[in-house]
């Protein structure tokens, strides 16, 4: 689906016409994939629109710049404010928010430094990821036959652009395959993720997760379900996740911004559980979403209201 246009996009410290925020076809980025990128929703609340944890979003951008030695000319706080203009500005109330830092025109070559650092921040409405009725029906997946990237390859934990030509494989494999969403599995054959969510097995009241040592991107969605969980008395482990556990799950979910939870109702055509969202899935949306749209007190901060 094309992406439905808004009026601005805050580039390099001004907020421009959404048509006007073009590159040379020599910058850097597009030859490498020399770019970071972050995700953020923007959920409609009765005190208007808030963004989800913020700060963390931040955080993960700027240090996946000091991976790739990336220095962003902008503070985190003129990137936040950047973030609410962009958002208000627009006039938008639930949106996806996507900063993306990024190596501009000036030298080609793999060696990056000499390239000025470019940021854009844009903002449109995004509905359900993995298809209209996901959060609530799941969805069905396959394992995929590529893994994710072996851990002293491109660092899984951060989220650069060129990363991305990975989850891109998975996924086109999936559509083709008739799945909405693969799972990839790590370099050694554990379980990792998704190509754009973590993933959560649920067993027995019990809730396992991949970890950071498995190729995962440290998801953000994925630290809220584990904060929810926690408080809704479910104990959460961070394992090594065999394929088969996939298979005898009582129920599995994805946790990602985009996806937000999306329960998955089969993994090979094997159904999963009872074929449908299962009640663990169902307590931690429900806890989710009341918080986001501001049903509940926002009790863990995780909230920034949007001013102006
Ligand atoms: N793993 C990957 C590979 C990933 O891309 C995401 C986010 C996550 C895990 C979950 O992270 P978090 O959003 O912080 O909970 N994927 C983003 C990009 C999706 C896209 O298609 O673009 C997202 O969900 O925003």
């Amino acid at each position: 689906m094309p992406i439905p246009e808004s009026e601005y996009i805050w580039f390099d410290g001004e907020l421009i016409p959404w048509r006007d925020a073009q590159v040379h076809v020599l910058s850097h980025v597009l030859h490498y994939g020399s770019s970071v990128f972050e995700g953020i929703r923007c959920y409609s609340t009765p005190k208007g629109p808030a963004i989800f944890r913020l700060q963390p979003h931040l955080r993960r951008m700027y240090d996946s710049c000091r991976v790739y030695r990336m220095e962003i000319p902008y503070t985190p706080e003129q990137i936040s404010q950047a973030i609410m203009a962009t958002v208000s500005k627009n006039g938008l109330e639930s949106c996806y928010v996507r900063p993306l830092v990024f190596r501009g025109y000036g030298q080609l070559g793999v060696e990056p430094r000499t390239c000025p650092v470019q940021v854009a921040i844009a903002a449109w409405s995004w509905g359900a990821y993995l298809g209209a009725d996901a959060l609530e029906e799941g969805v069905d997946v396959g394992v995929s036959s590529w893994r994710r990237m072996a851990p002293d390859t491109n660092p899984a934990g951060i989220k650069a652009g060129g990363h991305y030509t990975n989850s891109q494989l998975i996924r086109m494999e999936a559509a083709d395959h008739g799945y909405s969403e693969g799972i990839a599995l790590d370099v050694y054959g554990y379980v990792s993720e998704g190509s754009g969510e973590n993933i959560f097995v649920v067993r027995d009241g019990v809730l396992y997760t991949p970890s950071a040592g498995n190729s995962i991107l440290g998801g953000i969605t994925r630290d809220s379900v584990i904060t929810l969980a926690g408080e809704l008395g479910y104990r959460v482990v961070e394992a090594q996740i065999a394929r088969e556990q996939l298979y005898s799950a009582d129920e599995l979910f994805f946790a990602g911004t985009a996806a937000e939870i999306s329960p998955i109702r089969s993994v090979d055509h094997i159904t999963i559980g009872a074929g449908r969202r299962g009640p663990v899935t169902a307590a931690l949306q429900e806890a989710f979403f009341d918080i986001v749209e501001g049903r509940a007190p926002d009790r863990f901060g995780w909230l920034s209201l949007v001013e102006g």
